[in-house]
Protein backbone atom coordinates (compact mmCIF):
# COMPACT_ATOMS: atom_id res chain seq x y z
CA UNK A 1 0.00 0.00 0.00
CA UNK A 2 0.67 3.67 -0.12
CA UNK A 3 1.55 5.13 2.60
CA UNK A 4 0.99 9.05 4.38
CA UNK A 5 3.86 11.08 3.35
CA UNK A 6 4.70 14.54 3.73
CA UNK A 7 2.93 15.48 6.83
CA UNK A 8 2.54 18.55 7.71
CA UNK A 9 2.10 18.32 11.58
CA UNK A 10 0.39 15.82 14.10
CA UNK A 11 -2.41 17.28 16.20
CA UNK A 12 -4.93 16.23 18.48
CA UNK A 13 -5.40 13.46 21.53
CA UNK A 14 -6.26 10.13 21.33
CA UNK A 15 -7.39 7.38 22.89
CA UNK A 16 -4.87 4.13 22.95
CA UNK A 17 -6.17 0.92 22.65
CA UNK A 18 -6.04 -2.05 24.94
CA UNK A 19 -2.79 -3.56 25.96
CA UNK A 20 -1.88 -6.75 24.21
CA UNK A 21 0.48 -8.89 26.56
CA UNK A 22 -2.62 -8.09 29.46
CA UNK A 23 -5.40 -8.91 26.91
CA UNK A 24 -4.02 -12.35 26.57
CA UNK A 25 -2.93 -12.76 29.94
CA UNK A 26 -6.79 -11.76 30.88
CA UNK A 27 -8.40 -14.43 28.90
CA UNK A 28 -5.92 -16.99 30.50
CA UNK A 29 -6.48 -15.70 33.94
CA UNK A 30 -10.49 -15.75 33.68
CA UNK A 31 -10.25 -19.45 32.28
CA UNK A 32 -7.89 -20.78 34.94
CA UNK A 33 -9.86 -19.28 37.75
CA UNK A 34 -12.65 -20.49 39.18
CA UNK A 35 -16.24 -18.08 39.20
CA UNK A 36 -17.33 -15.33 36.59
CA UNK A 37 -14.78 -12.97 35.54
CA UNK A 38 -15.19 -9.65 32.77
CA UNK A 39 -12.64 -8.26 30.56
CA UNK A 40 -13.23 -4.68 29.71
CA UNK A 41 -11.19 -2.67 26.82
CA UNK A 42 -10.15 -6.62 25.48
CA UNK A 43 -7.54 -5.67 22.62
CA UNK A 44 -9.31 -6.87 19.18
CA UNK A 45 -6.13 -7.70 17.24
CA UNK A 46 -5.42 -10.86 15.19
CA UNK A 47 -3.13 -11.85 18.25
CA UNK A 48 -5.54 -11.75 21.45
CA UNK A 49 -8.26 -13.12 19.20
CA UNK A 50 -5.95 -16.28 18.58
CA UNK A 51 -5.62 -16.82 22.62
CA UNK A 52 -9.46 -15.75 23.11
CA UNK A 53 -10.30 -18.86 20.09
CA UNK A 54 -7.84 -20.87 21.79
CA UNK A 55 -9.56 -21.09 25.38
CA UNK A 56 -13.23 -21.33 23.71
CA UNK A 57 -11.65 -24.54 21.70
CA UNK A 58 -10.31 -25.51 25.28
CA UNK A 59 -13.81 -25.72 26.37
CA UNK A 60 -13.90 -22.27 27.83
CA UNK A 61 -17.81 -20.72 28.32
CA UNK A 62 -16.85 -17.66 27.33
CA UNK A 63 -19.43 -14.76 26.34
CA UNK A 64 -18.59 -12.29 23.74
CA UNK A 65 -20.83 -9.03 23.58
CA UNK A 66 -18.55 -7.35 21.90
CA UNK A 67 -17.92 -4.99 24.33
CA UNK A 68 -17.30 -6.84 27.49
CA UNK A 69 -16.12 -10.53 27.49
CA UNK A 70 -17.42 -12.76 29.77
CA UNK A 71 -15.66 -15.95 31.23
CA UNK A 72 -16.76 -18.30 33.98
CA UNK A 73 -14.10 -20.26 34.53
CA UNK A 74 -13.91 -23.78 36.03
CA UNK A 75 -10.34 -24.03 36.71
CA UNK A 76 -7.57 -25.47 35.36
CA UNK A 77 -8.96 -28.67 35.71
CA UNK A 78 -12.23 -27.43 33.34
CA UNK A 79 -10.06 -27.02 30.68
CA UNK A 80 -10.57 -30.13 27.77
CA UNK A 81 -8.96 -31.81 25.09
CA UNK A 82 -10.38 -29.83 21.91
CA UNK A 83 -11.30 -31.68 19.24
CA UNK A 84 -8.44 -30.36 16.35
CA UNK A 85 -5.01 -29.06 16.80
CA UNK A 86 -5.18 -24.95 17.78
CA UNK A 87 -4.07 -22.61 16.07
CA UNK A 88 -1.35 -19.70 17.67
CA UNK A 89 -1.51 -17.67 14.52
CA UNK A 90 1.48 -15.35 14.64
CA UNK A 91 1.39 -14.90 18.64
CA UNK A 92 4.33 -15.81 20.42
CA UNK A 93 2.57 -14.90 23.67
CA UNK A 94 -0.38 -17.07 23.06
CA UNK A 95 2.31 -20.27 22.42
CA UNK A 96 4.47 -19.96 25.30
CA UNK A 97 1.94 -19.24 28.03
CA UNK A 98 -0.23 -21.61 26.81
CA UNK A 99 1.99 -23.80 26.97
CA UNK A 100 2.82 -23.12 30.91
CA UNK A 101 -1.19 -24.05 31.32
CA UNK A 102 -1.50 -27.23 29.30
CA UNK A 103 1.42 -28.43 31.33
CA UNK A 104 -1.06 -29.44 33.91
CA UNK A 105 -3.90 -31.20 32.27
CA UNK A 106 -3.87 -34.42 31.49
CA UNK A 107 -4.54 -34.62 27.68
CA UNK A 108 -2.54 -33.98 24.75
CA UNK A 109 -2.60 -30.79 22.51
CA UNK A 110 -0.70 -30.24 19.27
CA UNK A 111 -0.24 -26.33 18.24
CA UNK A 112 0.57 -24.62 15.10
CA UNK A 113 1.14 -21.38 13.79
CA UNK A 114 2.10 -19.15 10.72
CA UNK A 115 5.28 -19.19 8.94
CA UNK A 116 6.93 -16.03 11.54
CA UNK A 117 5.91 -18.43 14.54
CA UNK A 118 6.98 -21.85 12.94
CA UNK A 119 10.61 -20.15 13.40
CA UNK A 120 10.42 -18.95 17.08
CA UNK A 121 12.37 -21.15 19.37
CA UNK A 122 10.19 -22.96 21.95
CA UNK A 123 12.58 -24.82 23.77
CA UNK A 124 13.40 -21.73 25.70
CA UNK A 125 9.74 -22.69 27.51
CA UNK A 126 9.95 -26.50 26.45
CA UNK A 127 12.97 -27.26 27.92
CA UNK A 128 12.31 -26.40 31.64
CA UNK A 129 8.35 -27.75 31.50
CA UNK A 130 9.86 -30.82 30.42
CA UNK A 131 12.31 -30.65 33.92
CA UNK A 132 8.55 -30.62 35.44
CA UNK A 133 7.27 -33.48 33.95
CA UNK A 134 5.85 -32.59 30.54
CA UNK A 135 6.01 -34.07 27.36
CA UNK A 136 6.43 -33.03 23.95
CA UNK A 137 6.79 -34.11 20.48
CA UNK A 138 7.50 -32.13 17.11
CA UNK A 139 8.98 -32.56 13.53
CA UNK A 140 12.19 -30.58 15.95
CA UNK A 141 11.74 -31.91 18.76
CA UNK A 142 10.19 -29.07 20.72
CA UNK A 143 11.92 -26.36 19.36
CA UNK A 144 9.74 -25.55 16.60
CA UNK A 145 5.88 -25.78 15.94
CA UNK A 146 3.86 -27.82 15.17
CA UNK A 147 4.54 -28.92 18.72
CA UNK A 148 2.43 -31.36 20.76
CA UNK A 149 2.32 -31.04 24.06
CA UNK A 150 1.49 -33.87 26.76
CA UNK A 151 0.96 -32.55 30.15
CA UNK A 152 0.28 -34.13 33.68
CA UNK A 153 -1.60 -33.84 36.45
CA UNK A 154 1.64 -34.46 38.32
CA UNK A 155 3.30 -31.72 37.82
CA UNK A 156 7.11 -31.22 39.35
CA UNK A 157 8.29 -27.70 40.89
CA UNK A 158 11.03 -26.18 39.38
CA UNK A 159 14.11 -23.90 40.93
CA UNK A 160 15.07 -22.63 37.76
CA UNK A 161 18.08 -19.82 36.71
CA UNK A 162 16.52 -18.35 33.50
CA UNK A 163 19.06 -17.94 30.57
CA UNK A 164 17.40 -15.44 29.14
CA UNK A 165 15.14 -12.47 30.04
CA UNK A 166 11.76 -12.84 28.72
CA UNK A 167 8.60 -12.42 30.34
CA UNK A 168 7.15 -15.21 27.86
CA UNK A 169 9.25 -17.88 29.75
CA UNK A 170 8.83 -16.39 33.16
CA UNK A 171 4.93 -16.74 32.66
CA UNK A 172 4.86 -20.06 31.01
CA UNK A 173 6.74 -21.17 34.03
CA UNK A 174 4.46 -19.76 36.57
CA UNK A 175 1.08 -21.08 35.26
CA UNK A 176 2.56 -24.07 35.58
CA UNK A 177 4.13 -23.19 38.66
CA UNK A 178 0.83 -22.48 39.89
CA UNK A 179 -1.01 -26.29 39.04
CA UNK A 180 2.73 -27.89 40.23
CA UNK A 181 2.95 -29.91 44.19
CA UNK A 182 5.37 -27.59 46.15
CA UNK A 183 7.50 -25.20 45.91
CA UNK A 184 8.62 -23.11 42.79
CA UNK A 185 11.83 -20.80 42.53
CA UNK A 186 12.41 -18.36 39.17
CA UNK A 187 15.41 -16.08 39.16
CA UNK A 188 15.13 -13.80 36.20
CA UNK A 189 18.00 -12.63 33.97
CA UNK A 190 16.47 -9.19 34.00
CA UNK A 191 13.39 -8.05 35.49
CA UNK A 192 10.87 -8.12 32.57
CA UNK A 193 7.28 -7.24 32.57
CA UNK A 194 5.28 -8.29 35.69
CA UNK A 195 1.98 -8.57 34.36
CA UNK A 196 1.65 -12.49 35.38
CA UNK A 197 2.61 -11.63 39.08
CA UNK A 198 0.07 -8.95 38.57
CA UNK A 199 -2.48 -10.89 37.82
CA UNK A 200 -1.64 -13.91 39.67
CA UNK A 201 -2.24 -12.02 42.97
CA UNK A 202 -5.62 -9.78 41.46
CA UNK A 203 -7.09 -13.71 40.80
CA UNK A 204 -6.33 -13.84 45.06
CA UNK A 205 -3.25 -16.45 43.89
CA UNK A 206 0.22 -16.12 46.45
CA UNK A 207 3.53 -15.21 44.99
CA UNK A 208 6.59 -13.68 46.34
CA UNK A 209 8.48 -11.43 44.42
CA UNK A 210 12.07 -10.57 45.75
CA UNK A 211 13.63 -8.45 43.28
CA UNK A 212 14.34 -11.09 40.19
CA UNK A 213 13.43 -13.51 42.45
CA UNK A 214 10.12 -15.43 42.17
CA UNK A 215 8.78 -17.98 44.95
CA UNK A 216 5.60 -19.47 43.86
CA UNK A 217 3.94 -22.96 45.97
CA UNK A 218 1.67 -24.93 44.10
CA UNK A 219 -1.33 -26.29 43.73
CA UNK A 220 -3.51 -22.90 44.01
CA UNK A 221 -6.98 -22.32 43.22
CA UNK A 222 -7.53 -18.72 41.61
CA UNK A 223 -10.60 -16.20 42.40
CA UNK A 224 -12.90 -14.55 39.06
CA UNK A 225 -12.25 -10.96 39.13
CA UNK A 226 -13.34 -8.07 37.21
CA UNK A 227 -10.21 -6.46 34.81
CA UNK A 228 -10.39 -3.33 32.84
CA UNK A 229 -7.13 -3.67 30.32
CA UNK A 230 -5.01 -0.43 30.03
CA UNK A 231 -4.15 1.31 27.32
CA UNK A 232 -0.75 -0.30 25.07
CA UNK A 233 2.34 1.84 25.35
CA UNK A 234 3.78 -0.52 22.97
CA UNK A 235 0.91 0.73 20.84
CA UNK A 236 1.09 4.39 21.72
CA UNK A 237 5.00 4.69 21.37
CA UNK A 238 4.53 4.76 17.57
CA UNK A 239 2.52 8.05 18.38
CA UNK A 240 4.40 9.61 20.97
CA UNK A 241 7.59 9.20 18.60
CA UNK A 242 5.65 10.74 15.23
CA UNK A 243 5.13 13.32 17.91
CA UNK A 244 8.61 13.85 18.56
CA UNK A 245 10.07 13.99 15.02
CA UNK A 246 6.88 15.01 12.36
CA UNK A 247 7.26 19.13 12.55
CA UNK A 248 4.55 21.07 14.02
CA UNK A 249 3.20 18.27 16.30
CA UNK A 250 1.61 18.18 19.52
CA UNK A 251 -0.22 14.54 20.40
CA UNK A 252 -1.95 13.32 24.24
CA UNK A 253 -2.29 9.63 24.54
CA UNK A 254 -4.77 8.78 26.45
CA UNK A 255 -5.45 6.32 29.08
CA UNK A 256 -1.89 4.57 28.86
CA UNK A 257 -0.51 1.92 30.74
CA UNK A 258 2.35 3.39 33.10
CA UNK A 259 3.95 0.05 34.57
CA UNK A 260 7.00 0.61 35.55
CA UNK A 261 8.43 -2.87 33.37
CA UNK A 262 6.95 -1.19 30.33
CA UNK A 263 7.72 2.36 30.14
CA UNK A 264 11.45 2.55 28.96
CA UNK A 265 10.76 4.56 26.29
CA UNK A 266 9.42 7.17 28.29
CA UNK A 267 13.28 7.53 29.52
CA UNK A 268 14.81 7.06 26.33
CA UNK A 269 12.68 9.85 25.29
CA UNK A 270 13.74 12.25 28.15
CA UNK A 271 17.24 11.75 27.61
CA UNK A 272 17.16 12.68 23.79
CA UNK A 273 15.95 16.02 25.27
CA UNK A 274 12.52 15.07 24.07
CA UNK A 275 9.56 16.89 24.94
CA UNK A 276 7.19 14.47 27.33
CA UNK A 277 5.07 14.98 29.83
CA UNK A 278 3.20 11.91 31.59
CA UNK A 279 -0.05 12.92 33.52
CA UNK A 280 -0.77 9.84 35.35
CA UNK A 281 -4.80 9.54 36.83
CA UNK A 282 -5.46 8.99 39.71
CA UNK A 283 -5.23 5.11 39.86
CA UNK A 284 -1.57 5.66 38.93
CA UNK A 285 -1.87 2.73 36.78
CA UNK A 286 -2.57 4.34 33.45
CA UNK A 287 -2.13 7.97 32.57
CA UNK A 288 -2.15 10.78 29.72
CA UNK A 289 1.43 11.10 27.55
CA UNK A 290 1.41 14.31 25.87
CA UNK A 291 4.52 14.90 23.17
CA UNK A 292 5.12 18.04 20.91
CA UNK A 293 8.00 18.62 17.89
CA UNK A 294 11.64 18.47 19.59
CA UNK A 295 14.96 18.73 18.77
CA UNK A 296 17.15 15.49 19.51
CA UNK A 297 20.15 13.97 20.87
CA UNK A 298 21.61 10.31 20.31
CA UNK A 299 21.71 8.50 23.67
CA UNK A 300 23.13 4.93 24.89
CA UNK A 301 20.11 2.17 25.25
CA UNK A 302 21.00 -1.37 26.75
CA UNK A 303 21.43 -2.87 30.17
CA UNK A 304 18.29 -3.98 32.60
CA UNK A 305 16.75 -1.23 30.50
CA UNK A 306 16.47 -3.21 27.50
CA UNK A 307 13.53 -5.75 28.55
CA UNK A 308 11.47 -2.24 29.26
CA UNK A 309 11.48 -1.45 25.94
CA UNK A 310 11.82 -4.34 23.79
CA UNK A 311 9.03 -4.55 22.12
CA UNK A 312 10.03 -0.55 21.14
CA UNK A 313 13.23 -0.80 19.80
CA UNK A 314 12.48 -0.74 15.84
CA UNK A 315 10.86 2.54 16.42
CA UNK A 316 13.05 3.56 19.01
CA UNK A 317 15.68 2.96 16.30
CA UNK A 318 13.92 5.87 13.89
CA UNK A 319 13.81 8.05 16.74
CA UNK A 320 17.47 7.96 16.54
CA UNK A 321 17.40 8.78 12.80
CA UNK A 322 16.50 11.73 13.68
CA UNK A 323 18.61 12.75 16.60
CA UNK A 324 21.92 14.73 16.73
CA UNK A 325 24.65 12.21 16.97
CA UNK A 326 25.14 8.30 17.36
CA UNK A 327 22.81 6.23 19.11
CA UNK A 328 24.16 2.81 20.30
CA UNK A 329 21.36 0.34 21.11
CA UNK A 330 22.78 -2.98 22.85
CA UNK A 331 21.86 -5.94 24.82
CA UNK A 332 19.55 -6.49 22.27
CA UNK A 333 20.13 -9.81 21.21
CA UNK A 334 16.62 -11.15 21.72
CA UNK A 335 15.39 -9.01 18.85
CA UNK A 336 16.40 -12.08 16.65
CA UNK A 337 13.24 -14.29 17.76
CA UNK A 338 10.87 -11.36 17.21
CA UNK A 339 8.49 -12.15 14.40
CA UNK A 340 11.34 -11.02 12.04
CA UNK A 341 15.11 -10.92 13.10
CA UNK A 342 13.99 -7.00 14.35
CA UNK A 343 17.72 -5.73 14.33
CA UNK A 344 18.45 -7.14 10.16
CA UNK A 345 14.23 -5.99 9.48
CA UNK A 346 14.99 -2.39 10.76
CA UNK A 347 18.41 -2.10 9.48
CA UNK A 348 17.00 -2.79 5.85
CA UNK A 349 13.98 -1.21 5.65
CA UNK A 350 15.44 1.84 7.00
CA UNK A 351 18.39 2.34 5.12
CA UNK A 352 16.04 1.83 2.09
CA UNK A 353 15.00 5.39 3.24
CA UNK A 354 18.15 6.81 3.63
CA UNK A 355 18.98 6.21 7.19
CA UNK A 356 22.56 5.63 8.64
CA UNK A 357 22.49 2.54 10.64
CA UNK A 358 24.53 -0.82 11.69
CA UNK A 359 23.53 -3.82 12.82
CA UNK A 360 25.94 -5.52 15.54
CA UNK A 361 25.51 -8.72 17.43
CA UNK A 362 23.42 -7.89 19.74
CA UNK A 363 21.57 -4.54 18.51
CA UNK A 364 21.80 -0.88 16.65
CA UNK A 365 24.23 1.42 15.54
CA UNK A 366 22.35 4.74 14.33
CA UNK A 367 23.67 7.95 13.07
CA UNK A 368 21.65 11.33 13.00
CA UNK A 369 20.34 13.21 12.17
CA UNK A 370 19.23 11.82 8.25
CA UNK A 371 16.82 13.35 6.32
CA UNK A 372 14.54 10.22 4.81
CA UNK A 373 13.62 9.54 0.79
CA UNK A 374 11.14 7.39 -0.32
CA UNK A 375 11.26 3.79 -1.56
CA UNK A 376 9.98 0.29 -1.78
CA UNK A 377 10.01 -1.19 1.85
CA UNK A 378 8.14 -4.38 3.71
CA UNK A 379 7.21 -5.23 7.11
CA UNK A 380 8.55 -8.55 6.26
CA UNK A 381 5.12 -9.87 7.96
CA UNK A 382 6.33 -8.15 11.39
CA UNK A 383 3.36 -5.13 12.67
CA UNK A 384 6.04 -3.29 14.60
CA UNK A 385 8.44 -3.10 11.57
CA UNK A 386 5.23 -2.03 9.33
CA UNK A 387 3.78 0.71 12.09
CA UNK A 388 7.84 1.95 12.42
CA UNK A 389 7.81 2.41 8.37
CA UNK A 390 4.79 4.28 8.07
CA UNK A 391 5.53 6.49 11.30
CA UNK A 392 9.13 7.37 9.14
CA UNK A 393 7.03 8.00 5.55
CA UNK A 394 5.71 11.00 7.45
CA UNK A 395 8.93 12.33 7.30
CA UNK A 396 9.73 11.74 3.57
CA UNK A 397 9.14 15.21 1.52
CA UNK A 398 7.90 14.89 -2.04
CA UNK A 399 8.40 11.25 -2.45
CA UNK A 400 6.46 7.92 -2.29
CA UNK A 401 6.73 4.95 0.11
CA UNK A 402 5.01 1.48 -0.90
CA UNK A 403 5.10 -0.61 2.17
CA UNK A 404 4.03 -4.20 1.22
CA UNK A 405 2.74 -6.71 3.87
CA UNK A 406 0.79 -3.85 5.64
CA UNK A 407 -1.87 -6.04 6.70
CA UNK A 408 0.34 -7.11 9.48
CA UNK A 409 -0.08 -4.26 12.07
CA UNK A 410 -3.41 -5.97 12.79
CA UNK A 411 -1.54 -8.68 14.97
CA UNK A 412 -1.59 -5.63 17.35
CA UNK A 413 -2.87 -2.40 16.37
CA UNK A 414 -6.18 -2.49 14.03
CA UNK A 415 -6.72 0.82 13.96
CA UNK A 416 -3.45 2.17 13.82
CA UNK A 417 -4.08 4.17 10.32
CA UNK A 418 -7.63 5.64 11.33
CA UNK A 419 -5.85 6.41 14.38
CA UNK A 420 -3.24 8.79 12.20
CA UNK A 421 -5.10 9.95 9.87
CA UNK A 422 -7.15 11.69 12.60
CA UNK A 423 -4.24 13.65 13.71
CA UNK A 424 -3.40 14.51 10.61
CA UNK A 425 -3.45 18.64 10.71
O1 LIG B 1 3.51 -12.40 21.26
P1 LIG B 1 4.73 -12.01 20.51
O2 LIG B 1 4.58 -12.33 19.06
O3 LIG B 1 5.99 -12.60 21.07
O4 LIG B 1 4.83 -10.40 20.63
C1 LIG B 1 5.87 -9.45 20.91
C2 LIG B 1 5.46 -8.13 20.14
O5 LIG B 1 6.29 -7.43 19.59
O6 LIG B 1 4.27 -7.85 20.19
C3 LIG B 1 7.28 -9.90 20.54
F1 LIG B 1 7.49 -10.10 19.31
O7 LIG B 1 5.85 -9.05 22.29
C4 LIG B 1 6.27 -9.90 23.39
C5 LIG B 1 7.50 -9.28 24.06
O8 LIG B 1 8.56 -9.09 23.16
C6 LIG B 1 5.13 -9.97 24.37
C7 LIG B 1 5.54 -10.45 25.72
C8 LIG B 1 4.50 -10.84 26.70
O9 LIG B 1 3.33 -10.47 26.56
O10 LIG B 1 4.87 -11.53 27.67
C9 LIG B 1 6.86 -10.49 26.12
C10 LIG B 1 7.99 -10.14 25.22
O11 LIG B 1 8.56 -11.33 24.69
P2 LIG B 1 9.70 -12.16 25.46
O12 LIG B 1 10.16 -13.17 24.45
O13 LIG B 1 10.76 -11.16 25.79
O14 LIG B 1 9.14 -12.79 26.63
Amino acid sequence: MKLQTNSKGLQGTLKILGDKSISHRSIMFASIAEGASEIHNFLRAKDCLSTLNAFKALGGKIKDTGDVIYVYGTGFQGLKKPSAPLDMGNSGTTTRLLSGILAGCNFEVTLFGDESLSKRPMNRVMLPLREMGVAGHGVHDTEFLPLTIYGTKNLKPINYQMPVASAQVKSALLFAALQAQGESVILEKEATRNHTEEMTQQFGGEIAVCGKELRLTGPQMLKGQKIVVPGDISSAAFFMVAGLIVPNSKITLKNVGLNKTRTGIIDVIKAMGGKITIAPYKDQRTGNITVETSELKATAVGGEITPQLIDELPIIALLATQAQGVTVIKDAEELKVKETNRIDAVTCELQKLGADITPTDDGLVIRGKTKLHGGKVTSAGDHRIGMMLQTAALLVQGGQVELERSEAINISFPTFFESLAKLEV
